[in-house]
């Protein structure tokens, strides 16, 4: 390789290494992270607390995108089950979130709040 070859051979890696960059970026803004509502990069219990808050009023720090994220579901509402689902990620009885909604149904029955009646044993 010449060294004018070289040169050029550089300043193209050189270009190349911003477009990976905002790639990269956009790629994370766009990556949902469901039950992960304090946006830590994890699923844990405090999730799930802070799910039950968000439901009961009360104040508490959620991500701008809140209603996506909590809703493990996909059933356009956040309520209680969408909570018990994340616990039972929380709690590995569950590999994936989200739940389908077919997935959802194989789970025990809830009211039309979404309360189980039933415990659930691991
Ligand atoms: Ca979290
Ligand atoms: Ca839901």
């Amino acid at each position: 390789m010449t060294f004018k070859k070289r040169i050029l051979a550089l300043a193209s890696a050189m270009m190349l290494v911003p477009v990976i960059a905002v790639s990269a970026m956009s790629a994370s803004a766009d990556t949902i992270v469901y039950g992960d509502v304090d946006g830590n990069g994890t699923v844990d219990i405090n999730d799930a607390t802070k799910v039950q808050k968000k439901i009961l009023d009360m104040p508490v720090e959620v991500v701008e995108n809140y209603d996506t994220v909590a809703d493990v579901n996909l059933d356009n509402k956040v309520n209680v089950r969408d909570v018990t689902l994340i616990q039972m990620k929380v709690a590995a009885l569950i590999n994936e979130l989200p739940v389908t909604e077919t997935e959802a149904e194989t789970q025990p029955e809830t009211d039309e709040e979404g309360w189980y009646h039933k415990i659930i044993q691991p």
